[in-house]
């Protein structure tokens, strides 16, 4: 990778910019005192990369270390642009707001959200931040796609300063009831931040419908006059002069890729390591979550203990692994969930583990793509328990890797794949007995009746990946009515929004 010292110059200003908290790089500080670049691959990278590098565009977004200006670089025809933010702004901005504030708030506030001003004050600067880099980095006219919840007044900052610009803002977890939204404080200039943009998109129709009443309800509302009308039609709204797009765009994997890495010999060959490793049980149930509390992983340590306790499953028929990438460690909610997870595992293997064959395998560990694949293939039930979830990648990559049709997926009705996945053995998480019968129907499935279910659930999964996700919202983005000027002047001066008429049409 190669760093140029100065901003970009006109003439090296991308088309397509991709606006996002993380780099798809992370810089490292290295025990020695050196720092070196390290990919951080994800679903979101793996997506929008090959389209950002076959366009020569670029990526705004933090490189993972705080006080430090990182100049841009060249990533082979990838441009990245690091925006610089101090500890502090880390702590208000990123663990704060975005994790303290906006991720429980948007998921059904199952751990209770924390409004705190001076959180809200550091998003509004960092929001900021990211909006002027974006500018910088945009040639004329082009296309900029902001993501998720961590940069939700970004769409409305670039088009104050850049009118010319096509934008596009994609939501990664779900938008919430609208009850739970109007807690926020600060819900009116979060609506007013995403109606920015020429498009917003959501996993889920029920969040574009939501956001849909909200806008008619919110914006405008710091005017003296109330909104005179809101009309509500299905994905557009009418912004004074504007008209702004909102839709459903189900987020997905490269199924592909991973259906192909699960087929290959050294694959399959550490899929049966595997089974050896854990003693060859009758059956293998696997998580595969990152440590967070919406993952509802306590839930299934619970149905698990109580099956065992109830004697309606053996230890030496079934073993678990739980798979659990460390996450957001410096977030008070998330160190206490850790604790009791680990209680719970000590105490399923303390009641029903054996010397060398604990019932539940724990790795506090994020795995590589192989390894993954590996697990995926080894187990015979995948456990995807979320209390909720915008998606879920798990649950499709989990089926991806089944080429044979074996394996069963046991997938929360809160998690949005489970609207595409309908094959699945669906269960509320908040039924603790649901969950007990659901585990015990999926381990018991009959083979014929097994291989259906995975057939219909491939079928979704092959054809519906994260390329088809990507060029759905671009395509969209693109014929959305566009409020850009031609001659990529600002427009001029125009009422403020005070004056401006909400209408949803
Ligand atoms: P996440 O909350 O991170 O994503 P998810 O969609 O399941 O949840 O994606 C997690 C990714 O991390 C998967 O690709 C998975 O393979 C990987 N992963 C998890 N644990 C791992 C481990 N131990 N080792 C290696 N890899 C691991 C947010 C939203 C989701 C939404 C996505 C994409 O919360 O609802 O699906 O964004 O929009």
């Amino acid at each position: 990778m190669e760093e140029n010292d100065a901003s970009p110059s006109p003439a090296s200003r991308a088309g397509l910019v991709v606006v996002a908290n993380r780099l798809p790089v992370s810089l490292e500080n290295r025990s020695d005192g050196t720092q070196r670049w390290r990919h951080s691959p994800g679903g979101l990278v793996n997506a929008l990369e090959p389209f950002l590098r076959s366009r020569r565009g670029a990526w705004v977004g933090w490189p993972g270390t705080t006080g430090q200006e990182v100049p841009p670089l060249e990533d082979g025809d990838l441009h990245l642009y690091p925006v610089t933010l101090s500890a502090d702004e880390v702590g208000g901005f990123y663990e704060g707001f975005s994790n303290g504030t906006l991720w429980p708030l948007y998921h059904d506030v199952v751990m209770p959200p924390e409004y705190h001003r001076g959180w809200w004050d550091t998003y509004v600067e960092v929001n900021q931040k990211f909006a002027r880099a974006a500018a910088d980095v945009s040639a004329p006219q082009a296309t900029v796609w902001i993501q998720d919840y961590q940069l939700q007044l970004v769409p409305a900052m670039l088009r104050e300063l850049r009118p010319d610009l096509r934008i596009g803002f994609f939501l990664h977890i779900p938008f919430p009831p609208v009850e739970l939204f109007m807690q926020l404080p600060w819900r009116t200039e979060i609506v007013e931040g995403l109606l920015g943009a020429d498009l917003i998109g959501f996993h889920r129709p029920g969040g574009a419908q939501n956001f849909q009443w909200l806008a008619g309800r919110l914006a405008g509302a710091h005017s003296d006059r109330p909104p005179q009308q809101a009309e509500f039609h299905r994905g557009e709204i009418r912004v004074g002069d504007r008209t702004v797009k909102v839709g459903a765009f189900p987020i997905s994997i490269d199924a592909g890729e991973l259906d192909r890495l699960a087929r290959r010999p050294d694959v399959r060959r550490r899929a049966e390591q595997i089974r050896a490793d854990l003693g060859h049980p009758k059956k293998i149930i696997l998580g595969v979550d990152r440590l967070d509390y919406t993952k509802g992983i306590d839930v299934r340590l619970r149905a698990l203990h109580e099956l065992l306790t109830e004697r309606r499953t053996e230890p030496h028929e079934v073993t678990m692994v739980q798979i659990a990438t460390p996450s957001r460690e410096r977030v008070e909610h998330y160190t206490r969930m850790r604790e009791d997870i680990e209680r719970t595992v000590g105490r399923i293997n303390g009641e029903f583990g054996r010397v060398g064959a604990p019932v539940v395998h724990y790795l506090h560990t994020s795995v590589g793509r192989e390894e993954l694949a590996a697990f995926y293939s080894a187990a015979d039930v995948m456990l995807v328990t979320p209390l909720r979830d915008g998606m879920n990648l798990v649950c499709k990559e989990y089926v991806a890797c089944r080429a044979d049709l074996s394996g069963a997926l046991v997938l929360s009705e809160f998690a949005g794949a489970a609207a595409e996945l309908t094959r699945a053995f669906l269960v509320n998480p908040h039924h603790l007995d649901e969950v007990k019968a659901t585990l015990l129907r999926a381990l018991n499935v009959p083979a014929q009746e097994g291989r259906q279910r995975m057939g219909a659930l491939r079928e979704q999964v092959l054809t519906h990946d994260v390329d088809h996700w990507a060029r759905s919202f671009l395509t969209a983005l693109s014929s959305a009515p566009s409020s850009r000027h031609p001659s990529g002047r600002p427009p001029a001066p125009q009422e403020p929004a005070r004056h401006t008429d909400w209408v949803l049409t």
